[in-house]
């Protein structure tokens, strides 16, 4: 759908300030960034993490007290899927080395490293091998490769920053040492990166860092990394297997409390399978498809925080998790793309946000979450007030993508934007000539199941790697650190996981007993539900998910 005569009328105003604004970008002459002691009061007055009502402690488990969005806790007060007393363990259904949940970018990075070491994976996926946010990922991977002009301690104090310095350091650092080699390790496996002529890569700024080290591939950097890699874990074909449409629904402990494999709830069959494996990778990615406080999301559909429940349910704490992200610029109009991802590269390439009156009203490259919650007080009634109404009774702002092809040459935008350029056009917009009405969208779970530099849980043989797990990212992410984090952490995992299972010994009986004690911890704190969880899918045929999704007015949940 082209934008409606309204939305030109008020792209008018956008076109008036465009050239003054394009000239004073050419100075260098840029929008005030916000102080440090300014940002404070935007999030804590407009970011949703710190609405009132929207937390609560969790009553079971191993962070018990811990306070977290009211929908991570609903699903993990949740019951099992299985009934432990039924499942029988003693046949296994298949069994491996290293069972690997997972088939985004930190589950197949993961796999291939335990293979070219040795191991025998079993990778088993909820949907198809890729369909994962890695895949959906637009904008770039970080890495501070060049030598003399960035280097991976400005890298770990920019993710310090942006994570309001209470990330893992121990993590951050293992992250930021490991990001050139895990560059040159997606090259040297045919990843097509964006390059000059002259064989350099090209590389952009993103919110948050202070040097220019986004690696991309045009829009669609995640689709071509994990193109690159799932090809090469499918030439492993001696070494690893992959199941499809089985998503693991427990994990399996042994009777000294290691970790035996998982179960698997077959998709097309309706049938449980034990995997009995010496090790298990939990690479199952976040949870956009909780849809939290109803906003839209940027998230596939199988993202719906599976592993986390699980491993939480076998005695893994959890942290981080009281912080959500959501992507400044997720599609707003038109309505079919809802929640679409809109990398922040156009913002990093020089585009604008801007208010009804085509003002700017931020600084582009702000930290996401002081981004997201400076767009939401522009639009809020309760703040500014100056969203632009879309035909749907809701509110957004522009993104001037038009003077990035007045900034950098004609063409710009099409060439570095196409994924973006040809979604629009779909809808009869031209994204070189028009701007994008965008809002705030739920893009990335900050949080997740504490591990260790080596990808270690608290669980003997139970590694994680990727969204799944938290204190990397402290309680913000930038740009580009999820497909960094995926590869290098993925690559950890398999690497420890081999080391760890050629120095294990035998497995000992197989139990869900773990499994047993948690629902009995449920039901003693009485908690009333009738919830199972992992949830695989979210329900969109039960009007609560419907309705939140298409009719909340975000706006009356802030006031
Ligand atoms: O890391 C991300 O989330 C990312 C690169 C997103 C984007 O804006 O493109």
């Amino acid at each position: 759908m082209p934008y409606p005569e309204q939305l030109k009328k008020l792209i008018e105003k956008v076109v008036s300030t465009r050239s003054a604004r394009v000239e004073r970008k050419k100075k260098n002459e840029e929008f005030p960034a916000l102080k440090l002691e300014e940002r404070d009061p935007v999030l804590r007055n407009f970011h949703p993490d710190f609405i009132e009502g929207t937390r609560r402690e969790i009553k079971v488990g191993p962070s018990k007290g811990y306070s977290i969005s009211n929908e991570m806790v609903d699903i993990l007060e949740a019951k099992s899927r299985v009934s432990p007393d039924l499942v029988d363990l003693t046949q296994p259904d298949y069994e491996t080395d290293v069972l690997v949940i997972g088939a985004g970018g930190a589950g197949t990075a993961a796999a291939i490293l335990a293979a070219e070491n040795g191991t025998k994976v079993l990778i088993a996926t909820k949907l198809r091998h890729g369909d994962a946010n890695t895949m959906m990922a637009e904008g770039g991977i970080q890495a501070a490769d060049k030598v003399g002009k960035d280097s991976p301690y400005y890298h770990y104090l920019d993710i310090l920053g942006g994570g309001h310095f209470v990330n893992d350091p121990e993590l951050v650092y293992t992250m930021v040492s490991n990001a050139p080699d895990a560059l040159r390790w997606l090259e040297g496996l045919g990843t097509n990166f964006s390059k000059f002529e002259d064989g350099r890569m090209k590389t952009m700024h993103g919110g948050g860092t202070c040097r220019k080290r986004m690696h991309y591939a045009a829009d669609i950097t995640g689709a071509e990394i994990m193109k690159t890699i799932r090809d090469e874990a499918r030439n492993h074909t001696d070494m690893i297997d992959v199941i499809e449409f089985c998503p693991a629904v427990e994990i399996v402990l042994d009777d000294s409390g290691r970790c035996a494999g998982a179960i698997l709830y077959n998709l097309e069959t309706s049938e449980y399978h034990y995997v009995r494996a010496k090790a298990v990778i939990i690479a199952t990615g976040g949870s956009g498809r909780l849809h939290i406080q109803g906003f839209m999301t940027t998230n596939h559909y199988g993202a719906t925080a599976d592993g986390l429940v699980i491993a939480y349910r076998a005695g893994v704490p959890i942290s981080f998790l009281h912080t959500v992200q959501y992507h400044p610029t997720g599609v707003v109009f038109p309505e079919q793309a809802e929640g679409i991802l809109i990398t922040e590269k156009f913002r990093g390439a020089g585009a604008n946000v801007l208010n009804v009156h085509g003002e700017q009203f931020v600084y582009e490259r702000e930290p996401r979450d002081v981004e997201a919650a400076c767009i939401i007080r522009e639009c809020s009634p309760k703040g500014r007030g100056n969203g632009v109404p879309t035909p749907t009774g809701k509110f957004g702002v522009w993104l001037d993508s038009p003077m990035i092809d007045m900034l950098k040459g004609e063409g710009t935008v099409k060439k570095e934007f196409p994924g973006k350029s040809i979604l629009f056009r779909r809808f009869g917009i031209d994204i070189s000539k028009e701007p994008m009405l965008i809002h705030p969208t739920l893009h990335y779970q900050n949080g997740g199941l504490d591990i260790n530099n080596r990808c270690e849980t608290n669980i003997p043989g139970l590694y994680a790697a990727g969204e799944v797990a938290g204190g990397i990212h402290g309680e913000n992410r930038l740009m580009g650190n999820s497909l960094l984090d995926v590869i290098v952490f993925g690559r950890i995992a398999g690497e420890r996981a081999t080391e760890y299972i050629n120095g294990m010994g035998e497995l000992g009986k197989p139990g869900l007993e773990h499994v047993k004690r948690y629902n009995e911890e449920v039901e003693a704190a009485n908690i009333e539900q009738d919830r199972i969880a992992p949830m695989l899918l979210p329900d969109y045929s039960n009007p609560e998910v419907r309705e939140k999704q298409l009719t909340k007015d975000y706006f009356g949940t802030l006031s």
